[in-house]
């Protein structure tokens, strides 16, 4: 079977040891880390029925969260950081060591879904971002509050409940009326992907974590001094 299928496989059926194994097979094996993380995607993709307000098998999706939520920690940090490690040896990465930007990220109050921010925040810790993870179930003003304290370029709402998306509107409205229009704020997750960023009054709306990943890292912003 494709080893990447197989992944999907292991994860959906929560098997946290084996996936973690198939994982590292695979990074060992020089497979984008874009692949893996769709995999593990896709694994969970499967348990939608799982999880409706109707049926409800908690214990299914939790085994599966907890094999991905090994495989991003043990396999897809570890590789990044061995990435950085051995980056930091070359003189030009010494130089560009300290992070440039800063990125306040968390899920939209009402919603506790966290994997895909998780991912989005791992990866951009390791790509040379100043992260601030708010955790889930954040408010406007927890996200426009942390953002002003920490000079922050940019602000990362996730959300996969469409229930919570007006919420994400009003973070432009709430940075205007603090007068930091500069803050540039970005969407992602399942609900905020079937919207616009005119709908959600954001500046972007990222298809996945490395999509989001690229616009942080773009030239959209000058570099800070
Ligand atoms: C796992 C899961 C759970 C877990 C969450 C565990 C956790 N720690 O996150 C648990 C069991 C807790 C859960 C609970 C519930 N869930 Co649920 N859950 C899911 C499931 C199966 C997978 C979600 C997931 O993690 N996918 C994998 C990640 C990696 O994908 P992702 O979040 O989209 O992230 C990717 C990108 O979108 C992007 N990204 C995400 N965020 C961001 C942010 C930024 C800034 C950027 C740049 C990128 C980015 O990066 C990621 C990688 O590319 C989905 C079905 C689905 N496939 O979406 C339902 C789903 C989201 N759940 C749903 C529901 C209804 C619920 C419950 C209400 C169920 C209930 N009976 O109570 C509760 C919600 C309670 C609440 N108030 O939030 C619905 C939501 C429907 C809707 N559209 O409103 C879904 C879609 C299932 C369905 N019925 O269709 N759930």
């Amino acid at each position: 079977m494709d080893q990447l299928k197989e992944l999907s496989l292991l994860v959906q059926h929560g098997e946290n040891v084996q996936a973690v194994s198939c994982a590292e097979k695979l990074l060992a094996q020089s497979c984008p880390m874009e692949d893996i993380v769709k995999a593990l995607s896709d694994g969970l993709e499967v348990l939608r029925n799982k999880c409706t307000i109707e049926n409800f098998q908690l214990l299914d999706v939790l085994l599966a969260t907890r094999a991905m939520v090994e495989v991003v920690d043990e396999c897809l940090a570890r590789k990044l950081q061995n990435e950085l490690d051995n980056l930091a040896t070359t003189h030009e990465a010494t130089q560009s060591a300290e992070p440039t930007r800063t990125l306040v990220i968390g899920t939209i109050q009402g919603d506790i879904h966290d994997l895909g921010k998780h991912i989005v925040a791992t990866l951009c810790r390791f790509k040379n971002l100043r992260v601030i993870n708010l955790g889930k179930d954040v408010s406007v003003e927890q996200f426009v509050d942390t953002a002003i304290a920490e000079n922050a370029d940019f602000i990362g709402v996730s959300s996969l409940m469409t229930v919570c998306l007006s919420r994400i509107s009003e973070i432009k409205n709430e940075l205007a009326r603090r007068g930091r229009n500069e803050i540039t704020v970005v969407a992602g997750g399942g609900a905020a992907q079937q919207s616009s960023p005119d709908r959600l009054n954001v500046d972007y709306v990222a298809h996945d974590a490395f999509d989001g990943l690229d616009y942080f890292l773009s030239d959209i912003l000058p570099v800070k001094s």
